[in-house]
């Protein structure tokens, strides 16, 4: 059986609590590994280990070597990608096509991040001083320490490198948490980092959950400089809570409720394809992903019909399966999570347009997690599934007449992650774009995304930004020097 360990100053080690946990295959239920649950010592072992590669190697680095040993990392990692990817799919059961994705992305994390803080310009000011000699102003940016890194299960090392990457190459220690359900490629990053040479105490994992555990462990540790989180809304707050002992900043990358918007002159081809994506990708478990469709009334039934034929055809299976679109929910827990908003749905009184329960699937996969890729109708928007994050492969459609009914419509929930709006007139996609109350949206497209571009939530679904230059505002202190001359 496999046995993970944490990852603390470059070496594999047990819990110091000798405590372990179990990880089971979103396949089938079974046990595919056992995971060294991280103690407070271990954490403390694993803040300390950062703060002397801080003072030691790592600091030490030029920024030219820095950057050419995250390219290391990047090329050992596409390198390393069967490797990445078969530990994916064995934590997550998401498609071998998703994995390969979200795997390659990884590698990017590191590569844009690099290029990112080679680039960045440094600000100069020249100022007048009483004498006339003048002084000179330059800022330059400094690490913020070791900075806690808390993921979560959906796309695990697609989220986890998303801040590494740049929290290393602006010249910071980190240490990771990852989500229970998924701690297999945060560990082999681990032998990625030896294997290229990156200091030990640089990158440190932690395994285990949250309250009460490696989790809370790190985000009320006195010695970390930052925290940054990809998780639910109320894990946010409680982070941010622990946070504030110490005044440490922090980012924090929390849920959504999107709306995909549909105006009746939308290429309904596109939209659809992408309404489909957008709802179903990673078994609906995609941060950015839309549990709300509006669409214009007159394409209403139009489009209804052509989603109910995607999502039927769906397929749904095991990772390797040819034309398998569509994989298993991450476990059990979060499957009967999912199914109870499913018989919630028809308690409110929906109408079940597409799927709705759970799919036969043959031999050991009868235990997995699986459900049906599910459209619904009908439902007011105050119903509990046009309201609450369901995080799985659902979507509720309704009707709109107007474009200031929708805007209304789509800001009314307390969330505000992304949104896509589909329609052929320019100038209503911008303004709507401009309208709605999200951190990213999309015009005729979904999760296109460019490395630079600042990504967060607006309202309860995240605070901050990162991405490019955005994330060095976070990773790094601007530190202003005056030179009298
Ligand atoms: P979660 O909040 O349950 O857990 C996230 C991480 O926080 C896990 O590692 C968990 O162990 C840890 N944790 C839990 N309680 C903690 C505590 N009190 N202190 C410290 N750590 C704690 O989220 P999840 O179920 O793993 O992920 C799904 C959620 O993440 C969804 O709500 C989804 O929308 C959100 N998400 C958001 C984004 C984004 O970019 N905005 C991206 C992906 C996922
Ligand atoms: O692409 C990204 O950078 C990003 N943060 C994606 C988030 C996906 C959420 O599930």
């Amino acid at each position: 059986m496999l046995h993970i360990q944490n990852f603390i100053a470059g070496a594999f080690t047990e819990g110091a609590g000798g405590k372990n946990f179990e990880k089971r295959s979103p396949l089938t239920n079974a046990v595919i590994a056992t995971v060294a649950e991280a103690a407070k010592a271990d954490v403390d072992a694993a803040v300390a280990a950062g703060r002397a590669a801080l003072k030691g190697p790592w600091g030490k680095l030029t920024l030219a070597d820095r950057v050419d040993l995250l390219n290391a990392v990047a090329a050992e990692m596409d390198r390393r990608a069967e490797d990445f990817i078969a530990a994916e799919i064995a934590d997550t059961g998401m498609p071998a096509g998703v994995a390969k994705h979200m795997c390659a992305r990884g590698a990017a994390n590191f590569r844009v991040f690099a290029d990112v803080v080679k680039n960045v310009p440094t600000e100069f000011f020249e100022m007048a001083t009483p004498d006339g000699r003048g002084a000179l102003n330059y800022s330059i940016r400094r690490p913020v320490g070791v900075v806690g890194v808390i993921c979560p299960w959906n796309a695990p090392l697609l989220l986890m490198t998303w801040k590494v990457g740049p929290a290393l190459a602006c010249g910071n220690a980190v240490v990771v948490k990852p989500s229970e359900e998924t701690p297999q490629t945060a560990a082999l990053l681990g032998e990625v980092m030896n294997a290229v040479g990156v200091p030990a105490g640089v990158y440190n994992v932690v395994h285990g959950f949250g309250p009460g555990s490696a989790g809370e462990y790190l985000a009320t540790h006195p010695r970390i400089g930052a925290i940054t989180f990809t998780g639910e809304t109320r894990t946010g707050a409680a982070i941010m809570k622990a946070a504030a002992d110490g005044a440490r900043p922090v980012s924090l990358e929390m849920g959504g409720k999107n709306p995909g918007i549909i105006f009746a002159d939308a290429d309904l081809d596109a939209a659809i394809e992408g309404t489909l994506r957008s709802c179903f990708m990673n078994t609906g478990q995609v941060c950015l992903g839309t549990e709300r469709v509006f669409v214009e009334r007159a394409f209403f039934d139009k489009f209804v019909a052509a989603l109910k034929t995607a999502a039927e055809n769906m397929r749904v299976g095991p990772p390797h399966e040819p034309g398998v679109s569509m994989g298993p929910l991450i476990s059990q827990e979060h499957r009967r999570k999912v199914l109870s908003y499913y018989a919630k749905a028809v308690e409110e009184g929906a109408t079940v347009v597409a799927g709705g329960g759970v799919p036969e699937m043959p031999g050991d996969y009868a235990g997995g997690a699986w459900v049906q890729p599910t459209v619904w109708a009908g439902l007011p928007d105050d119903a509990a599934v046009c309201r609450e994050e369901i995080f799985g492969p659902c979507c509720h459609v309704s009707p709109f007449d107007t474009e200031d009914e929708v805007i209304e419509r789509a800001n009314s929930l307390d969330y505000g992650l992304s949104a896509a709006i589909w329609t052929r007139d320019l100038a209503r996609a911008h303004r709507v774009a401009a309208a709605v109350e999200a951190g990213v949206v999309w015009v005729n497209s979904w999760f296109l995304r460019d490395l630079r571009t600042p990504f967060g939530g607006a309202k309860q679904s995240g605070i901050g930004r990162e991405g490019g230059v955005h994330s060095l505002e976070f990773y790094t202190e601007l530190k202003n020097v005056c030179v009298k001359l």
